[in-house]
C-alpha cells in the first residue's frame, strides 16, 4: 500500500509584510489616487461613503475589499457597475469575515506554491454595524481568532439603514429608528444602550495585534489607523463613526460637523489598541454636554430631559473607563 503524508498544522510560512507605508501629516500631505470613485449612488452625505473613500486612499492599489450586504453594496452597486477601482466581491451580510479568510488563505497558499508572484495583498472586509456586530459576528469572530492577516472594518451607522433604518446592536439608547418609534409604552425608543464592539473583539480574540476606534470628522487619523492596521502581521480590526444624514435626520452638509460633535461631546471616541496598550488619539480640550449632540439629529427629537441625562451618565461613565477627564461646558 502506498504511504500518504498529510501535513497537518503548520506549513512553511509566507511573507505577508507589505511595504511599509509613510504616516499622513496633514489632507495636503494625504495620497491623491482614488480607488472608491464617483458614480455611486448613496445619499448626499453619506458617511460611510466618505469612509470606503479614505479607506481606500490610504490602503491603495494593492488592496481588496469585501462588502457585506448593506447600503455600502447596494447604493453603491448598479448592474455590473461599483465605484471601486480595485477589486471588490459582494458577501452576504453574514460571512464578510469567512469571504476574506477565504482569500487571504487563497492568495497564501498561491505564493506558496509560486503561482502567485504579486505581492501579498491588503485584504480588508467593508461591513456596517448589522454586518459587523450582529448579523456578522460569527464569522468576523471566527476570523479575528483564527488570525487571518486580514483588516475587518466596521463602518458604523448606528442601525439596518439599507433595508429602512431598523435598530441594530449599535443603535444609541433613545434613538428613533422604523423599529424603535417612541410611544406611550415605549417613550425612550431604543431602550438598550449599544453594544461595546471593540471591547467585544478585544477581549476574546488573542490574535489581534491591533484595534482602533476612528471618525470621517478625522480624517488623517483614520487614514493613518488604516495604514497601520494594515501594517501590522495578523488581524486587524476598526470601527468607524459614520454618520448617516438619511438615518439620523439632518442635513447633508452637516455629516462632518455631526462628527465632530460626537467627538466633542464623547458620545464617540478615538482611540487605537496595539499589543494590549490603549491610546486615546482625540481628547477634546473641553466637552460638550451630550444634549448639543442630540438636538441636532430628528431621530432623538422626541428626549424628555431625563432621558437625556441618562444618556450623559453614560457615557460619563464611558470616558472614566477611558480615563478622560475633561469637564463638560455648555457651548
Ligand atoms: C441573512 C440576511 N438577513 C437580512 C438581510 C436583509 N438586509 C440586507 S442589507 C440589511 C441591512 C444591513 O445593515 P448594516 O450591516 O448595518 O449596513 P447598512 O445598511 O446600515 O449600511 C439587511 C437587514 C440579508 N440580506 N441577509
Ligand atoms: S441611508 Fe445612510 S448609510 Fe445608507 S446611503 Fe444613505 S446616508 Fe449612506
Ligand atoms: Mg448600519
Amino acid at each position: 500500500m502506498a504511504e500518504t503524508t498529510i501535513r497537518i498544522g503548520a506549513q512553511s510560512p509566507v511573507e505577508t509584510q507589505r511595504d511599509s507605508v509613510e504616516t499622513i501629516k496633514s489632507l495636503r500631505d494625504a495620497p491623491v489616487t482614488e480607488y472608491y470613485v464617483p458614480g455611486h449612488r448613496t445619499c448626499a452625505g453619506c458617511g460611510p461613503a466618505l469612509a470606503y473613500r479614505l479607506t481606500a486612499l490610504a490602503s491603495g492599489k494593492n488592496t481588496i475589499f469585501a462588502g457585506p450586504t448593506g447600503c455600502m453594496y447596494v447604493a453603491n452597486t448598479s448592474y455590473l457597475c461599483g465605484p471601486w477601482a480595485v477589486p471588490w466581491i459582494h458577501t452576504q451580510i453574514t460571512n464578510g469575515g469567512a469571504v476574506i479568510s477565504g482569500i487571504e488563505a487563497a492568495y497564501k497558499s498561491l505564493i506558496r506554491k509560486g503561482k502567485k508572484k504579486a505581492a501579498f495583498p491588503n485584504v480588508i472586509a467593508f461591513a456596517g454595524d448589522g454586518g459587523a456586530a450582529d448579523i456578522g459576528l460569527q464569522a468576523l469572530s471566527g476570523c479575528m481568532y483564527r488570525g487571518h492577516d486580514v483588516l475587518f472594518i466596521c463602518y458604523d451607522n448606528e442601525s439596518y439603514a439599507n433595508t429602512g433604518i431598523q435598530t441594530s446592536p449599535m443603535t444609541p439608547y433613545g434613538a428613533q429608528t422604523t423599529f424603535t418609534p417612541p410611544g406611550p409604552v415605549v417613550p425612550e425608543a431604543k431602550k438598550q444602550f449599544p453594544k461595546d464592539l471593540l471591547k467585544m473583539i478585544a477581549a476574546g480574540h488573542p490574535a489581534v495585534k491591533y484595534l482602533a476606534t476612528a471618525s470621517i470628522a478625522y480624517p488623517v487619523d483614520l487614514m493613518n489607523k488604516v495604514r497601520k492596521a494594515l501594517s501590522m502581521q495578523g488581524p486587524a480590526f476598526m470601527h468607524i463613526h459614520t454618520p448617516c444624514p438619511k438615518g439620523w435626520s439632518f442635513e447633508p452638509w452637516k455629516t462632518l460637523e455631526i462628527g465632530r460633535m460626537a467627538v466633542e461631546t464623547g458620545m464617540w471616541t478615538n482611540y487605537e489598541i496595539e499589543e494590549g496598550l490603549l491610546k486615546v488619539t482625540q481628547v477634546p480640550a473641553r466637552r460638550k454636554p451630550v444634549g448639543e449632540y442630540l438636538k441636532v439629529q430628528g431621530r432623538f427629537n422626541h428626549m424628555t430631559p431625563e432621558m437625556v441625562q441618562k444618556m450623559q451618565a453614560f457615557v460619563d461613565a464611558k470616558l472614566a473607563e477611558l480615563q478622560i477627564e475633561v469637564p463638560v461646558v455648555a457651548s
